[in-house]
């Protein structure tokens, strides 16, 4: 307490002040009875009168002298340090004195009455009071300068934590709304703490994001989350040519409900499932007007709904135009280096653009809101973008390429090749299977469009549209909810083999695809003819069981296509087939159902996948993912992309023929400890890289270009 000596000295002071006053008031009442009694020469009366007056707290004692220092009288409480004399005739001292009891101060006053001798008196004050009232002052300004103290600390307390409340209320707005990432790149606010913060979370946020990506337990449940924590619940449209459910009528005319088989379906089914959303695609089947409603809904899956497919019908000649002329005999081929060459006609191309401009106006009858994040599959819809646009500008879009996209080279013999690009450049998100396919886009788009390309972020701008140009691996949902219904791999095993008449000493080895050329069937059924001539042991020891589900079989190709694959499956079989007893390929051209497909993929010793060129192929990871066993040999193609993530398959380039029937035999004799650590890895990269992760990372991109473009949005306001 630094302002304590301060107090003391004027309390003191005004103290001394206040008694001197006292004496003096005292004296002038005295001074007449005192010179009477001093005249009168009675000193019993004197010391009486003075005794009385002494009765007084703080007047402790009289003195009277004569004024050559003689007493004449002394009360009885005078101090023996107070007296008439100071030595040598000096007068006595006066002002306080400092005594082992306590302080005192002395008042000296002198009298000269007319007629009446001389005489002297001395007042001694008690001044004990002082330091009394110098500790009580004291502690009272202890005790308020603490209070003040407190008050002050809890003032500033207060105004912190209300400045903190709001901190946390902004901070917590922006948690929730995940703006931080945006706003810690610029210090908006004149709070360099809460940009500090933001930049910190900002920070958290992408090691949350890359977290994310390598977590493992991507769920529909966590699809379901990112849905409503990141896109807010916004409404999620899929579009396809291909539809999940198709209704055809069976021989007594009944319509029957079948899942097609299709990799873009199996992957994209898990999602809208999860999503509750709505799937637009072509009704193709013979009996798919019979169910829909009268807005051309149908809820599906039929025994369990949970979401809405609408179905959108097209001519005859618009199938013939969009999907079987520039889709598949343009666009697939164009994209899949397996040496079939593209057919490019202009009708064909001017009724793809009629198709995506029906299905654009489908689109916005189905959105609910002006901004669904809109999931555009694959390379039947190339036009459909800028046409969305002009109905829903606020929507996200994003295309998905499930087949692989060529070098610019390639891709440069589209006659349309611009007006594609343009149109694809309009998505926010560019999805390819690999990193490979996107470099290829991008240099394609470099080669033909005049734009701005960042190839570190993997971004075109066109015309101020920022377009993403990424990878996100494809794949299958875990655990497919097909195994649940099948039994253990033993009975499979024995179900299959019983079946199609297979001995126990016989190797199986297992194909199952669309027949489509990209896939290497025939390529498959050689390399089994090359093995068996090179090894005449395996002969009545190995078998290979093909499913070849009939697709675009109204195209020249695909029929040419089947008609090769079945004379080569007979030549090959006519060769090495065993009176009736055993044959090594059987062909089953026939679609089957999803179970069946599973209950094969658990019976067999291999699979084999030697697609020419395919931008993933599901059915490598479907084959892992049956395997629960941990047993069963993958043989992939190099040139699938899968294979990116499957190195521990047998890997084979589908174009070598002796390479092929090597991989075959490998699988053969291959062991069961490293058919066992082959394919605990590949159940592994599966399971964590499995679908919902596909769509989870695509969504979450999704919502950050939402949440970017909202900023601008408002920036631009306020600008
Ligand atoms: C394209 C890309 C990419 C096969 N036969 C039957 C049947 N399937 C199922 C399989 C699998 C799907 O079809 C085939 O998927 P893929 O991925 O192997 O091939 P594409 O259809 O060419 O798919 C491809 C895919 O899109 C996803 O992006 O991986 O690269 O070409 O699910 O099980 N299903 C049924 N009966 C059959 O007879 N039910």
């Amino acid at each position: 307490m630094f302002g304590l000596p301060i107090v003391d000295r004027l309390l003191t002071e005004w103290f001394r002040a206040d008694v001197e006053s006292r004496a003096q008031l005292l004296m002038h009442s005295m001074e007449e009875p005192v010179t009477e009694l001093v005249a009168s020469g009675d000193q019993a009366r004197l010391r009486g009168y003075l005794a009385r007056i002494t009765d007084d707290q703080r007047l402790l004692a009289i003195v009277l002298c004569r004024p050559d220092g003689v007493t004449i009288l002394r009360t009885e409480r005078t101090p023996t340090a107070v007296s008439c004399q100071a030595g040598q005739g000096a007068p006595p001292p006066t002002g306080i004195l400092q005594l082992p009891g306590g302080s005192v101060q002395v008042s000296r006053f002198d009298f000269h009455g007319d007629g009446t001798p001389a005489f002297r008196v001395l007042l001694v004050h008690d001044l004990s009071f002082v330091d009394r009232r110098q500790r009580t002052a004291r502690d009272a300004l202890v005790i308020f300068v603490t209070l003040a103290v407190l008050l002050i600390g809890l003032l500033i307390v207060l105004t912190g934590w209300l400045q903190l409340r709001r901190w946390v209320t902004v901070l917590i707005g922006d948690i929730r709304g995940k703006r931080f990432l945006d706003d810690a790149r610029s210090p908006r606010e004149s709070l360099p703490i809460l940009w500090q913060v933001r930049k910190a979370l900002a920070e958290v946020e992408e090691k949350q994001r890359l977290e994310i990506d390598f977590r493992e337990n991507w769920t529909p449940q966590a699809l379901q989350q990112v849905v409503r924590d990141y896109l807010q619940s916004a409404q999620v449209m899929i579009v396809s040519n291909r539809e999940p459910y198709v209704h055809n009528r069976n021989a007594e005319g009944q319509p029957v409900v079948q899942v097609p088989a299709s990799g873009m379906v199996t992957a994209l089914e898990p999602i809208v499932r999860a999503c509750a959303g709505v799937w637009i695609a072509h009704g193709s089947g013979t009996a798919d007007r019979e169910v829909v409603d009268r807005f051309d809904h149908i809820q599906v899956p039929i025994d369990d709904p949970a979401y809405r497919l609408r179905r959108v019908w097209l001519s005859k000649e618009q199938e013939d135009g969009y999907y079987y002329g520039f889709s598949n005999e343009g666009m697939w081929p164009l994209c899949h280096l397996a040496y079939v060459r593209p057919e490019f006609r202009a009708e064909d191309f001017r009724l793809y653009a009629e198709v995506n401009a029906k299905f654009a106006a489908v689109c916005a009858e189905e959105a609910s809101t002006d901004s669904p994040v809109i999931l555009i599959q694959d390379y039947h819809f190339a036009l459909l973008l800028q046409l969305i646009r002009k109905h829903l500008p606020k929507a996200t879009i994003i295309l998905f390429w499930h087949i692989p996209w060529p070098n610019a080279e390639t891709f440069g013999v589209c006659p349309w090749k611009t007006q594609l690009l343009l149109h694809m450049l309009s998505a926010d998100i560019l999805g390819f299977h690999t990193r490979y396919h996107c470099q290829n886009f991008l240099e394609t788009v470099d080669r033909f469009v005049e734009c701005q390309i960042d190839h570190e972020q993997m971004t075109v701008t066109l015309q101020g549209h920022v377009c993403r140009v990424a990878p996100y691996p494809i794949s299958i949902e875990w655990p497919p909810r097909w195994l649940s219904q099948l039994p253990a791999v033993e009975a499979c095993r024995r179900a299959v083999r019983e079946r199609y008449g297979i001995g126990d000493g016989v190797s199986l080895g297992l194909g199952v695809e669309r027949w489509d050329f990209t896939k290497g069937i025939i390529e498959r059924f050689q390399a089994l003819e090359s093995l068996l001539d090179a090894n005449p042991k395996l002969r009545g020891k190995i078998t290979l069981l093909q499913i070849a589900a009939p697709s675009r079989s109204r195209l020249p190709a695909y029929q040419e296509l089947q008609r090769h694959t079945l004379a080569e499956a007979d030549r090959v079989n006519a060769r090495f087939a065993d009176r009736g007893t055993w044959q090594p390929i059987i062909l089953i051209g026939e679609h089957q159902e999803p179970l069946q497909v599973f209950e094969l993929y658990r019976a067999v010793d291999f699979c084999l996948v030697n697609s020419l060129h395919d931008g993933m192929n599901l059915v490598a990871k479907e084959f892992v993912a049956a395997r629960d066993d941990e047993d069963g040999v993958l043989i992939l193609s190099t040139f699938a992309g899968a294979s990116r993530e499957l190195p521990e398959a047998v890997l084979i380039n589908p174009y070598d023929v002796s390479e092929t029937a090597e991989a075959m035999l490998t699988a053969v004799k291959m062991g069961r400890e490293e058919r066992r650590d082959r394919m605990s890895l590949m159940r592994r990269t599966v399971k964590e890289n499995n679908v919902y992760r596909w769509a989870g990372r695509m969504l979450m991109d999704a919502a950050r270009i939402r949440q970017r473009q909202s900023l601008s949005a408002r920036a631009y306001r306020v600008a």
